[in-house]
């Protein structure tokens, strides 16, 4: 089992979509094993982005990220990097696919409503930022035998 890194952006927040986008998660059989609110100051905005500090947008991201509480998970499942990705979309919503989390709920690179680890170093880095070790927690869970089949 792997886990990703996962956060409902500020943007998402606002939008009443902590629900829908948990909930997405949830039903494709992932499992959530770390889930806070937290305002992200300036500082862990710069450590989280710090590979597109070079990028004219960076200011701007930082600035987005930290404009409101978000909602950050640890996700748990077979591959599951790839898989959230997946559920997620393309960076930039209006080429994200529909059924897509920002294919279906948004319209701007700028708003795109969630993050996601783009590799499993990414998620180690990023899980390691906002949750300590007792904030995740080690479960199982019922369904598991009917999610995988081994
Ligand atoms: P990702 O979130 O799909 O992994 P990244 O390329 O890692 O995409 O970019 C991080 C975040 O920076 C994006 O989710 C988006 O919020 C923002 N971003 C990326 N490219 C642009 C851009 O060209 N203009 C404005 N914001 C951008
Ligand atoms: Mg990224």
């Amino acid at each position: 089992m792997e886990r990703t890194f996962v956060m409902v952006k500020p943007d998402g927040v606002q939008r009443g979509f902590i629900g829908e986008i948990v909930s997405r998660i949830e039903r494709k059989g992932l499992k959530i094993v770390g889930m806070k609110m937290l305002s992200i100051d300036e500082g862990v905005a710069e450590r989280h982005y710090a590979e597109h500090r070079e990028k004219p947008f960076f200011r701007s991201l930082v600035d987005y990220i930290t404009s409101g509480p978000v909602v950050a998970m640890v996700v748990e499942g077979r591959d599951a990097v790839s898989v959230v990705r997946r559920l997620v979309g393309k960076t930039d919503p209006a080429e994200a696919d529909p059924g897509t989390i920002r294919g279906d709920l948004a319209m701007d690179i700028g708003r795109n409503v969630v993050h996601a680890s783009d590799s499993h170093e990414s998620a180690k880095r990023e899980i390691g930022i906002f949750f300590s070790r007792d904030e995740i927690i080690d479960y199982r869970k019922f369904d598991e035998g009917w999610v995988y089949e081994q």
